[in-house]
């Protein structure tokens, strides 16, 4: 029996649209699936929406529909979108379905049969006005590691720690803001500290990304406590024989990868023991996660698992974090770029995302979405150096020949592509998908080098054979970089495919038919272009889209009563006011705060003020900026305006002593 590889996906919450964020786990393991069974592996593909947890239930409070029902609609959507970008899972199920709560249940009994899950009463966060338990993301406070805000269930926005419920400080309600209290309640455990010297052992030889290992290393060297494994919710996995407790959502959602398993097995008349029963040890499971749940998935879920009686992961394959022009990734924010709004229905193929996010910086390293560089990538690589080169050969042949002309391929070209072929296996075998790629695209150059000093076209009026041997040539390059960028770009793949007159299935072709001879006489149809240039107007129009969310997120924030106490706005007397040598737009002024010294402040009403007219007028005045320095000059506040064809100082309605706050 051959070798069977499971691929999974981390399992995408069913409670929002799909982001570019998501797709640094979900591209680079679909190219993966389709490397392995190029090289002839047996391969299953799934993953599923996430159904369950906090993030479900508050999101479905906010939108006021039952959790089923928000559920169902993102389930959806994720399946769509995937397909659409041609992410073709052999099972995208849902962690709602009958199979993964009989599962989860079936693991949970084992888990208390094997005696590792005890109850505690335990101190939980309550909060007395919602008169109910806080789980997780219902709560937020101050992380007890490292002191950031946090909330309830993982310190997000500091160290990442994953926080057990009654660790977190200073608890707040997240619905009604008011503060929490702790009040004792019975909960259920899972021994994870006695898994300390068996994850250490699996940790050594835990393959995939080094991130992954190391981050989880840091870890266990800490302190492994045992972790809480029940909630207060209605909606989720019972936790057996008691009704009024759900399991915590990282326990059902990673037995997701079983269940949806079971459910491709059950369709196709296997046995999904083989994958996850299996003591033979002639299965392989890779997981590719994201960078932000590596605790999950190298402590809880392999302890999880050798605790069941459950086969263990293999590698760990873990993406780093996407950051949209150079700023941390935050729906709230605006600072988010959507699949499907921002990029498919504006007509963008979906094989140009999927090539930029793969190849444009390793997999581990953070990427930094921007449209300039997408453009680049997509002009200067996809147009300039593989679809140059693509086209001018099948246009050249199709003139000249009309099918693969006659002539010995040269050793050098089946060198080069042999070269390709090797490293990009051997890349992406490694998860390097960035280096994969470039070592196609190198053969890509190799060939335009190749047809520009041959120079077929001084050829054909001199020595026909030899221009169709050069020719030969360079359909062979093309039909290789058909092959090798199938993977990655699965339709224009396709698309090459055909134009080169290929008849047989290109996502079945193996890598090693790139230097299987082209046939000669293979009739070749009138090619088109596998691509276009992106213009200037249309990434300025992508670029404002962005700009206007971030804009429109700014405004939207709501804000406590302490937040805004925390803005220091008095009313104040401008002294003086002066230009900016070299600058249009700002004017130098000094106001009086009711301070010993006049401040310094620079503000951007030039345009609509002489400074002349400006000494000795109220304004009002953000007194607790951070200092900035504008040509040369530090600014220590902000004049307030109104922003509307230019700036409308706000002022107070009577005259008012210098430095009266404003409240
Ligand atoms: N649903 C999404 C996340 O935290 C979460 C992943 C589950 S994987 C088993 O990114
Ligand atoms: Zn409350």
């Amino acid at each position: 029996m051959q070798r069977r590889t499971l691929v999974t996906c981390g399992l995408p919450y069913a409670n929002g649209p799909a982001h570019i964020g998501h797709l640094r786990t979900y591209i680079p393991a679909d190219i993966f699936v389709r490397s392995l069974r190029k090289q002839g592996r047996n391969t299953v593909f799934v993953c599923g929406s996430d159904a369950h947890g906090t993030p479900i239930v508050i999101n479905a409070e906010e939108l006021e529909v039952t959790p089923s029902e928000l559920v169902k609609k993102y389930h959806d959507h994720f399946d769509q979108t995937f397909k659409s970008l041609n992410i073709i899972f052999d099972k995208f199920g849902s962690t709602e379905s009958e199979t993964n709560h009989n599962r989860t249940t079936e693991i949970v009994n084992a888990l208390i049969d094997n005696g590792y899950v005890f109850a505690k009463e335990i101190e939980l966060a309550y909060c007395r006005t919602c008169n109910r338990f806080l789980p997780d993301r219902y709560v937020e406070g101050i992380c007890p590691e490292c002191g950031a805000v946090a909330r309830g269930d993982e310190c997000d926005q500091g160290c990442g720690k994953h926080l057990e419920p009654g660790e977190i400080l200073e608890p707040v309600c997240k619905i009604c803001r008011s503060k929490a209290e702790y009040r004792v309640q019975e909960h259920f455990f899972f021994r994870l500290s006695e898994f300390k010297d068996f994850l250490s052992d699996y940790l050594d030889k835990l393959e995939g990304t080094s991130n992954a290992r190391n981050y989880a290393r840091g870890w266990i060297d800490k302190k492994l406590n045992d972790w809480c494994i029940t909630r207060n919710l209605e909606w989720g996995v019972r936790f057996p024989g008691h009704d009024e407790l759900v399991v915590y959502v990282w326990v059902d959602a990673p037995i997701g990868y079983i269940s949806f398993t079971e459910e491709w097995a059950n369709e196709h008349g296997v046995d999904w023991k083989e994958y996850w029963m299996n003591p033979d040890g002639d299965t392989d499971i890779i997981h590719f996660i994201g960078g932000d749940i590596i605790y999950h998935h190298c402590i809880f879920w392999p302890a999880l698992l050798k605790g069941a009686g459950y086969t263990l992961p293999k590698a760990v394959v873990a993406s780093g974090m996407v950051k949209i022009g150079d700023k941390t990734f935050s729906k709230s924010r605006g600072y988010v770029v959507w699949v499907n709004d921002d990029y498919l229905d504006k007509g963008f193929h979906p094989d140009l995302l999927r090539y930029y996010l793969a190849s444009y910086t390793s997999h581990t390293k953070e990427l930094n979405f921007s449209w300039k560089i997408f453009q680049e990538k997509v002009n200067n690589e996809l147009v300039g150096t593989l679809g140059n080169f693509i086209y001018r050969t099948l246009l050249f042949a199709h003139k000249n020949f009309g099918a693969v002309p006659d002539g010995e391929i040269d050793p050098e070209v089946t060198r080069n592509i042999d070269d390709a072929r090797n490293a990009m296996i051997d890349y992406f075998n490694e998860y390097e998908f960035k280096q994969g790629i470039d070592s196609a695209m190198n053969l890509a150059s190799f060939g335009n080098v190749y047809f520009q000093s041959n120079e077929p076209w001084k050829l054909i009026k001199t020595d026909i054979s030899g221009a169709g041997t050069v020719i030969r040539n360079c359909l062979q390059i093309a039909k290789a970089l058909a092959v090798l960028f199938e993977p990655v770009m699965p339709v224009i793949a396709h698309d090459a495919w055909n134009q080169l007159g290929m008849a047989a299935e290109l996502a079945n072709t193996p890598y090693d038919e790139v230097v299987t001879e082209i046939k000669v006489g293979q009739p070749l149809p009138k090619p088109a272009m596998l691509f276009t240039k992106i213009d200037d107007s249309t990434m300025m129009e992508m670029e404002r889209i962005l700009e206007d969310r971030v804009r429109m997120a700014s405004k939207k924030k709501n804000i406590s009563f302490e937040e805004f106490s925390d803005l220091d706005i008095r009313v104040g007397t401008i002294v003086l006011a002066e230009p900016i040598k070299k600058s249009k737009k700002l004017l130098r002024l000094l106001v009086d705060l009711g301070e010993n010294r006049s401040r310094q402040i620079v503000a951007g009403i030039a345009q609509t003020h002489n400074p002349e007219d400006l000494v000795g007028r109220q304004v009002v005045v953000l007194a607790n900026m951070l200092p900035a320095t504008l040509f040369g000059i530090e600014s220590r506040g902000m004049i307030l305006a109104a922003d509307h064809d230019g700036a409308a100082l706000l002022v107070p309605e009577r005259k008012i002593p210098a430095g009266t706050a404003v409240r």
